[in-house]
């Protein structure tokens, strides 16, 4: 006999599925467990972030399509007009359409594109939009053909272009411009059509996203007018570290320059590019590397994904980059799922936001990419405190008032006296930071550190979000492991609360300063250490919040054998940008 009936099944899985908001599955996109919508929800409104993007209402899961254009930044997202549960099932996703002149205010726009012709019938997926002759946007995504999900890509152009907003958008007439038909192609994951570049020979080339003979792969397409393509051969670059290659992103960028560069023109000389890959239907990791014009390929620098670094080690996915070109500067964001239970997004009437967006930049040794908030971010700071040459001994906590502890901009340095005392590195912990994390967490003393910020906690500490660094010495350099352990963020069951773990190489002989800037956004908790090195992006639902009087506090806190100096602390209230009305 089976060892559990039927409806002991359901039960277990229905259990499941209430408390969890990680993927259960795939074929196409995220795909979340269904809704309970009956189910009770204890979240507060105040959990509704106030400047991370996001529209009204419902449900949003990828950005698309980002651009500026005649003074307009574009954003375009995957958004479910029908409510804020995760449409996968009911086929109806379009590309939500919202406008800023500042990335940091935004207007809702009626959506862009909608599922009404057979090239797109069963949802309108990611994509993205190139400007075409300096002054052409077009849009490519990949259109849902049928319930089996195989896939197609298709073309949009705006109906006016003296329309400052691009209000409205019309389908070519060739669509779809391109078809899965390649052998060893599987045609139900083919999607995510990149920004297009152009290459020597003066021709469009994009990538799109797949899985080639059970393996990632960017499959690269050539055009001469962006509407009618051919496939190239091979791949731009294939790979069997992840079954599919969902939302690439294919840019150049110089090495040790915060400038960024438009694929549309022509690359300087000793530029690297980046391929972006979405893999295992969670993680945006990304390579460094060479385009080989000649072999029209991309090359990374190496090949061992295991030493792949994540753009963020936290909540963070489907991320896309776009030139700016009014300040001259690469911009990057991402999906941030909820991870409350999906009955509560239902309750709550809304689900993801996206991260803050950054300047994405290369780091001098071409080696790893630095990621800021872009600097727009500061007309929403007001009350600035600071504090200067503070002094944390083991086990100090220093409490940090006069904010509005619930939306705050955190900057602060921390020096260290010595760097002597830095316990030796273990290059396995490499492979599982999250572990590593968990182990190390912040009531574990150590050489030095751990030491950071304490956030969103309650008045006896119940709940509390921290994130922390340790500084490890390597053979060659040191190491600095950055965590944002959720594991006693909030006393609510069943939420996903990981201790996220990232790590960088850091030159101590040289800089004895490791920086933290954390962003608090009710339910949004994102962390920017090392300059910007290593990025976690966090959600956490504290209950203390739904306590109208209650200001949860946030302290810097040292648990390491050596003394660590603040030289700098300086922190702001954040006003509520105008994003979720
Ligand atoms: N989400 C889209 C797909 C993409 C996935 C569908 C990634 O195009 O691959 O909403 O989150």
């Amino acid at each position: 006999p089976p060892l559990l009936d039927a409806a002991a099944v359901d039960l277990l899985l229905l259990h499941v599925c209430l408390h969890s908001v990680r993927p259960c599955s795939n074929g196409g996109g995220l795909f979340f467990c269904p809704q309970s919508p009956n189910a009770p929800s204890i979240l507060s409104s105040k959990d509704r972030t106030a400047y991370h993007f996001q529209p009204p209402k419902n449900w949003i899961n990828d950005p698309c399509g980002p651009m500026y254009y005649n003074g307009i930044y574009h954003e375009f997202y995957q958004y479910n007009p029908d409510g804020s549960f995760n449409p996968n099932t009911s086929y109806n996703i379009v590309w939500g359409h919202s406008v800023s002149t500042d990335l940091v205010n935004w207007i809702t726009l009626e959506p862009a594109i909608e599922p009404d012709t057979p090239n797109d019938i069963k949802g309108c997926w990611s994509g993205s939009a190139t400007i075409v002759s300096g002054d052409q946007p077009v849009i490519i995504y990949t259109g849902v053909i049928d319930i089996e999900k195989h896939q197609v890509q298709n073309i949009a152009l705006p109906k006016n272009r003296s329309d400052p907003y691009l209000r409205e958008w019309t389908k070519a007439g060739n669509n779809p411009v391109i078809q899965s038909g390649v052998p060893g192609l599987n045609s139900g994951q083919f999607r995510d059509p990149t920004t297009g570049w152009i290459g020597p020979d003066g021709l469009w080339r994009i990538a799109v996203g797949a899985q080639l003979n059970g393996y990632g792969a960017a499959l690269l397409y050539k055009s001469e007018d962006f509407l009618n393509w051919t496939r190239v051969d091979h791949p731009l670059y294939s790979s069997n570290a992840s079954i599919m290659f969902e939302c690439l992103d294919f840019f150049a960028v110089l090495p040790g320059s915060n400038n960024g560069l438009d694929m549309s023109s022509a690359i300087p000389n000793g530029a690297k590019h980046v391929l972006k890959m979405g893999m295992n239907f969670g993680e945006d990791v990304y390579v460094i590397g060479v385009y080989d014009l000649k072999r029209d390929a991309f090359v990374p620098d190496t090949d061992d994904s295991r030493l792949w670094p994540r753009i963020d080690y936290g909540n963070f996915y489907a991320s896309k980059t776009f030139f700016d070109s009014k300040h001259g500067r690469r911009i990057i964001w991402a999906w941030t799922t909820e991870t409350d239970s999906s009955s509560d997004d239902i309750a709550k009437g809304w689900a993801g936001i996206y991260s803050f967006p950054r300047t994405i930049w290369l780091d001098n040794d071409g080696k790893r990419l630095l990621q800021w908030p872009v600097e727009e971010i500061e007309s929403l700071r007001r009350n600035e405190i600071n504090h200067q040459e503070l002094e944390l001994k083991k086990g100090d906590l220093f409490e940090i008032k006069g904010i509005d502890t619930l939306q705050a901009d955190i900057e602060i340095d921390f020096e260290l006296t010595s760097i002597d005392d830095a316990d030796p590195f273990n290059p396995s912990w490499l492979f599982d930071t999250e572990k590593h994390c968990q182990e190390a967490d912040a009531s574990v003393h150590g050489g030095i550190g751990p030491f950071g910020l304490v956030i969103l906690a309650s008045d006896n500490m119940e709940e509390h979000t921290v994130v922390h660094f340790r500084v490890y010495k390597s053979q060659k350099n040191y190491m600095i492991l950055m965590c944002s352990d959720l594991r006693r963020s909030s006393l609510t069951p069943g939420l996903d609360t990981p201790a996220y773990g990232g790590f960088f190489e850091f030159d101590l002989e040289k800089e004895r300063k490791i920086s933290l800037r954390t962003l608090i956004d009710r339910s949004a908790v994102e962390s920017f250490g090392g300059g910007g090195r290593v990025c976690i992006m966090a959600r956490v639902y504290p209950v203390s919040l739904v306590d109208d009087d209650h200001q949860p506090h946030v302290y810097a806190f040292n648990n390491g054998s050596a003394t660590v100096r603040v030289p700098h602390l300086r922190a702001w209230s954040m006003r509520r940008a105008q994003v979720s009305a």
